[in-house]
């Protein structure tokens, strides 16, 4: 440290210091930024709504496999906490970077979108993948399953337990998120229908993607509403705290609990009957066509406009849909007859 406070004087030094902590974040990376067999550098880096999650850490693997057989470099960076704004700062660093494209899941559609376009206009592709920007702000979105379905399913789910009737909530992850609001505007829909009219949504609350607010917002859910019968969480950080959180107040059996969850965070409440059943997509296979849509973009191959197709590896052609988006398949439904076979 003493190297560098003469090396760089201090005021720099403190600059240096302050954009680091700003960024609040780290990254990882693989690959070399050697040129691929087209000649052209494939440089792509993927800003998840936080590092340190399990779900994008799986769909990180998949990336890297990608970039692997299309010789491309990876590298993942982000915020430690599901924060637009640092997300923003992240963004401007990758566009001084010049990398060739940025693959990002959004904590805000609106937020990122200034620094997103900025990143376009310097030729820079963008691709969101898991949960939306504004369309303008990027190429494509890369959507896991469709979003009727995943916010459907979820209610269908908890409404067979509970008989279709009794108190539910909700426990999402940032209230800004673009793919759980959109999700649980398909759950409110689907809650209208006759069949659910015993079913009450009594509360939506917001534990912002972080273990402990989501276990602590579920403690308070269930203090609240000592009629709770069950509860939805469309994300794999809340779904896990949330699990953990009816055990240790021994409500297991009692909450009902389902949601979208990684088999290897919810095996352990599957198996001890806490949760029936709960929906997730292979993560892995959503970071692969990510990367490959993105190098679809960088090198050409497509603009992002509808009814263009590129290939994706392993998954085969995908064709770019209405609003730019492409779509992974539909989701897999998870119980104790199935959970084994699956590890990530
Ligand atoms: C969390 C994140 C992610 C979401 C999954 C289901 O990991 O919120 O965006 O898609 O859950």
């Amino acid at each position: 440290m003493k190297k560098l406070f003469l090396t760089l004087g201090p005021g720099l030094l403190v600059f240096v210091l302050l954009f680091l902590a700003s960024c609040g974040g780290s990254s990882t990376s693989s690959g070399g930024s050697t040129p691929n067999s087209t000649g052209s550098n494939l440089n792509v880096a993927f800003l998840p709504k936080a590092i340190n999650n399990p779900y994008f850490d799986t769909a990180a693997g998949g990336a890297k496999d990608a970039a692997k057989a299309l010789n491309g470099s990876f590298k993942q960076v982000g915020p430690s906490t599901a924060s637009a704004s640092d997300q923003v700062t992240w963004i401007n660093n990758l566009t001084t970077q010049h990398v060739s494209a940025i693959v990002v899941s959004a904590n805000d559609p609106n937020a990122l979108a200034p620094a997103l376009k900025q990143a376009m206009a310097q030729g820079i592709k963008v691709v969101s993948y898991d949960s939306d920007v504004t369309p303008d702000a990027r190429q494509l979105f890369i959507n896991q399953a469709n979003s009727e379905d995943i916010g459907r399913i979820e209610v269908q789910l908890l409404g067979k337990q509970l008989n279709y009737t009794g108190q539910i909530a909700i426990l999402s992850a940032a209230s800004t998120a673009t793919n759980q609001n959109t999700w649980i505007s398909f759950m409110k829909d689907e809650l209208s229908k006759p069949q659910y009219k015993n079913m009450q949504l009594v509360k939506t609350v917001y534990g912002n993607d972080d273990d402990q607010t989501s276990f602590n917002d579920t403690l308070a859910l269930m203090q609240a509403y000592p009629n709770l019968k069950g509860i939805i969480s469309p994300t794999t950080v809340g779904i896990a705290a949330a699990a953990r959180a009816i055990e240790s107040v021994n409500k297991g059996g009692k909450v009902a609990l389902t949601g979208l969850g990684t088999p290897n965070q919810m095996r352990k409440y599957v198996e001890d009957g806490t949760v029936q059943q709960f929906a997730l997509w292979n993560p892995a296979d959503l970071g692969y066509l990510a990367y490959y849509a993105a190098a679809a973009l960088v090198k050409g191959k497509i603009t992002g406009q509808p009814g263009q197709s590129f290939d994706a590896g392993k998954l085969g052609r995908k064709t770019i849909g209405a609003n730019g988006v492409v779509l992974l398949g539909p989701p897999t439904v998870f119980d104790k007859a199935n959970i084994g076979q699956f590890n990530f």
